[in-house]
C-alpha cells in the first residue's frame, strides 16, 4: 500500500526511531509499503519514520548500470549501525521529506555497517560511492535528523525563507 510521506517541518521527522525486536509479518508488510511508497515518488531511499513509523528500518534501491531501479536490487536494512567510516565526499542530496530542494552535503566516503535483514539475519558490509551516501542520509532520519541540518547557517536561513514561501503558496 502506498502511504503518505511526511514532509518538513512535521515534528515526527525529529523523533528517534526504535529498534525492531521481532522480525515478523508486520515488518514484511511495512517493508513492502515502504518500497511501494518510495517507488511512487521516484525515490532511491526511504526511512520508516518518513511514513510515520518510528522504527529503525530503511530501504535503498539505487539505479543499476542501465539506470533502472529493479526490485531485486532493493536493500532492506533493519537496526543499522555504522561501525567505521573514512574519508569525506560531497554530494548534492535530495529527500522525499523535503521535496524539490537539493543541496551539497559532506559525508564519509567509506563506511562499514552492520544491520539485520527482514528475517533477522545479521549482515556486515562495506560501502562507498552513492550507497555510502544514501546509507548515511537514511541513518540520519532514524536519529531524527534531516540533511538540511547539515547546511551552513546562511544556506539554512535561505532554505527556511524559501520553504515558508512555498508552504504559504500551497495554502
Ligand atoms: C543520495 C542522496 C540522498 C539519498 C536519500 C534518498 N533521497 C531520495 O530518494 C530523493 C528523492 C527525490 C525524488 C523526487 O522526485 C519526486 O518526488 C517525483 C524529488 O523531486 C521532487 O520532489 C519534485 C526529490 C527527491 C540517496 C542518495
Ligand atoms: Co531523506
Amino acid at each position: 500500500m502506498i502511504r503518505e510521506i511526511i514532509t518538513y517541518p512535521n515534528k515526527l521527522l525529529k523523533q528517534k526511531s526504535q529498534d525492531v525486536e521481532v522480525f515478523n509479518e508486520n515488518i514484511h508488510v511495512l517493508l513492502e509499503d515502504m518500497y511501494e511508497t518510495m517507488m511512487s515518488k521516484n525515490g532511491i531511499g526511504l526511512a520508516a519514520i518518513q511514513i510515520a513509523e518510528p522504527l529503525n528500518i530503511l530501504i535503498i534501491n539505487l539505479p543499476n548500470q542501465d539506470d533502472k531501479q529493479v526490485k531485486e536490487d532493493v536493500i532492506e536494512i533493519i537496526n543499522p549501525k555504522i561501525v567505521d567510516k573514512r574519508g569525506s565526499t560531497l554530494y548534492t542530496e535530495g529527500c522525499l521529506s523535503v521535496p524539490e530542494y537539493y543541496e551539497d552535503v559532506e559525508r564519509a566516503e567509506w563506511i562499514k555497517v552492520e544491520y539485520h535483514d527482514r528475517n533477522g539475519n545479521l549482515v556486515t558490509c562495506e560501502y562507498d560511492g552513492l550507497m555510502a551516501i544514501a546509507f548515511q542520509h537514511e541513518c540520519d532520519h532514524l536519529k531524527g535528523e534531516l540533511f538540511i541540518e547539515k547546511l551552513s547557517y546562511l544556506k539554512r536561513k535561505k532554505f527556511e525563507k524559501e520553504w515558508k514561501k512555498k508552504l504559504k503558496g500551497k495554502k
